[in-house]
Order: structure tokens, then C-alpha cells, then sequence
């Protein structure tokens, strides 16, 4: 009888000893802790693979056969990670008469969410390396490697991790088509307006859902070049003032300082124009700006043969893929 009263308080004690763990270890984590949201990690190499496969297609120029095979790529790609994905198929008119077969490629995540954010970029390539220091190679096809395949690299890389953990909020991928068949410099048609960014003027004016709206969006062009400076656009300012502060105090909280600028520099007449001003969401642009190259306005190589492969730099594309993870999953 006594050996099992002692069995009976020695088993009552380890109980006793083992509850007060537990507390012990919940007080270490008060209970009016928010849970921290899990932000999925950028992944610069297979941003970078993505890059590389756009630009092994050759120039995406409208009406070629490197372009028509790239889009089949991208939307095949977009479709195996987003909930539903669609292509937008259209004709235009370049400035010189040139009727361009062209398409925006879609992709959708969270469809039933009503707060969405818009993420884009182009997709085409420049036909013409009209600012390329050699004159000889002024009517070549660019590769666009920044101009182009950058934005679409990081959007590709951000829509695979979202196939893994979804966000919180409804996110809307857009590649744009013909942003880059604007006139050549000298041309007597140069300074006539509008006649870049013709896949977002189409979509601003058709969107692919004729009710679609976003909060927000947020337009890459040329993000992935070494020692990228990303300033405030002057249309970003404009439109959408308070989501331009917010990405930029995101991107330096996360150690971005070098490389998200809290200066003001220009207006540049990209896609992010006309969302805001047909399609009336606010869209910030995050671009690669330089005052101080030889074209005077963006990164050295714009508009050159020199915007090829070798200008990438995985680093650029990890500090604007990880800073646009952190603003999709910080909302709700
Ligand atoms: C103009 O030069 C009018 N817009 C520049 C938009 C652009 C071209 N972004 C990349 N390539
Ligand atoms: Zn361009």
C-alpha cells in the first residue's frame, strides 16, 4: 500500500514539474504577439534562369519567330503557377504604319480575394539599338536582357514561390507586350506621344476582366542591372505618392538603401502612365534610372547591343524580388 502511494506521488510530482515547463515556455512568447507572416526567400539563380531563357529566344521583336516562341514560354510557365492564366491577343499600329501582332500574358492568384495588387513588366524587345554608340549596329535588334527579360525573370520567380504559399491578398501578373517599338531617335515621328507602351495602353483600355481593378500595381522596367539606382519617378509621385514611400521604406528596412533612393529624378512615359491615367489604378514604376550615363536618363547600356547578358547582376534581381515579397505578404 505505501509503495504505490509513493508511486502515485512521485508520477503526481513529474506531472507537476513537466506542466510548469509548458508555462515556463509559453511565457516566453506573450500571448499579444502578432504571428510573424512567413515571407517566402527570393531566388536569384532561378530569377536569373528565366532571364537567360527569354534571351536565348533571340530579340523578342514583335511579328518574328523569336517572339511568337517566347510568348508560348512565358504564358506556358505563367499557367503552371498561377491559378488561371490567360493571353491577351491583339493587333496595334507602330508609329510607321506596321501592324504588330501582339500579347499581353496573364496570370492570376487568389481570384476570389477583392484586394489585389498588380505586378508588371514588358516582355518585347527593342528592334532597334538606336542609341548604340556604333552607328553600324543603330538598326540591330536588342536582346533586352534589362530592357525586357529582367522585370519578366523576377515576376516568373515571385509567381513560382507563390505557387508554394500563397499571399493573403489577390495578386494580378501582367506581361506586357509592345512597350519598346517606339520611333527611333531622329526620326521625324520621335516626338509624337504615345507610341510607347502600346500593350499597356490595350490592356488600360481593355482590361482583360471589363470589371478588374487593383489597389494598387507596381510596374519593373529594367531592374536587373549591377549597382541599379531605383529613383522616385516623377509619375509615381504624381499617382500614387504614398505606395511609391511604402515600397521605398520596405526596400530599406530590408538593407536596400544603395539601391531604392529617396530622390526625385524625371518623368519617363512608361506602362505605369497609362494604368494610372486609362485604367485609373495607382502604379508606381521601379526603374533603373542615371542621369549621369551617356543617354542622359537610364541605365549605360538602354537601347544598345550592350544590353545582353553579361549586364545582369543577380544581386539586383534578388534586392527587387525580396523587396517585392515583403510588400505582397505584409498585406492583408
Ligand atoms: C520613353 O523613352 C518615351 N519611354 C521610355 C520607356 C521605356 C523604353 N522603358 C524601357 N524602354
Ligand atoms: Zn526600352
Amino acid at each position: 500500500m505505501n509503495k504505490i502511494i509513493l508511486i502515485v506521488a512521485v508520477l503526481g510530482l513529474m506531472l507537476c514539474a513537466c506542466n510548469e515547463k509548458r508555462n515556463s515556455e509559453s511565457k516566453t512568447q506573450p500571448s499579444t504577439q502578432k504571428p510573424k507572416v512567413d515571407i517566402p526567400d527570393f531566388n536569384a539563380d532561378s530569377a536569373y534562369f528565366y532571364v537567360k531563357s527569354q534571351v536565348d529566344f533571340g530579340p523578342r521583336v514583335p511579328n518574328t519567330n523569336s517572339h511568337t516562341k517566347c510568348a508560348e514560354y512565358l504564358f506556358s510557365k505563367l499557367k503552371s503557377f498561377a491559378d488561371t492564366a490567360m493571353v491577351q491577343s491583339f493587333k496595334t499600329k507602330a508609329f510607321d504604319g506596321t501592324v504588330l501582332n501582339s500579347k499581353n500574358i496573364i496570370g492570376v492568384f487568389n481570384p476570389d480575394k477583392q484586394k489585389r495588387v498588380l505586378l508588371c513588366s514588358h516582355w518585347d524587345s527593342r528592334p532597334f539599338a538606336d542609341h548604340d554608340p556604333d552607328p553600324s549596329l543603330q538598326n540591330t535588334p536588342i536582346d533586352g536582357a534589362n530592357d525586357g527579360a529582367s522585370g519578366i525573370g523576377v515576376l516568373l520567380e515571385l509567381a513560382r514561390l507563390m505557387a508554394i504559399s500563397k499571399p493573403e491578398i489577390g495578386i494580378d501578373i501582367i506581361f506586357f507586350d509592345v512597350e519598346d517599338y517606339g520611333p527611333p531617335k531622329n526620326h521625324p515621328n520621335s516626338e509624337v506621344k504615345d507610341q510607347y507602351g502600346l500593350g499597356s495602353q490595350y490592356w488600360s483600355k481593355n482590361p482583360h476582366d471589363p470589371d478588374y481593378t487593383a489597389d494598387y500595381g507596381i510596374l519593373l522596367d529594367m531592374v536587373g542591372a549591377s549597382n541599379a539606382r531605383f529613383y522616385m519617378e516623377g509619375f509615381s509621385m504624381e499617382y500614387a505618392s504614398g505606395i511609391l514611400k511604402k515600397v521605398w521604406s520596405i526596400a530599406n528596412r530590408a538593407g536596400f538603401s544603395e539601391y531604392f533612393v529617396f530622390d526625385q529624378v524625371g518623368y519617363i512615359d512608361d506602362d505605369h502612365k497609362y494604368i494610372n491615367e486609362i485604367a485609373k489604378i495607382p502604379t508606381i514604376d521601379i526603374i533603373h534610372l542615371d542621369p549621369e550615363s551617356s543617354n542622359g536618363s537610364f541605365f549605360e547600356y538602354w537601347h544598345t547591343t550592350g544590353d545582353n547578358l553579361s549586364v545582369i547582376d543577380k544581386q539586383t534581381l534578388k534586392v527587387v524580388g525580396q523587396t517585392l515579397l515583403n510588400v505582397v505578404f505584409q498585406e492583408k
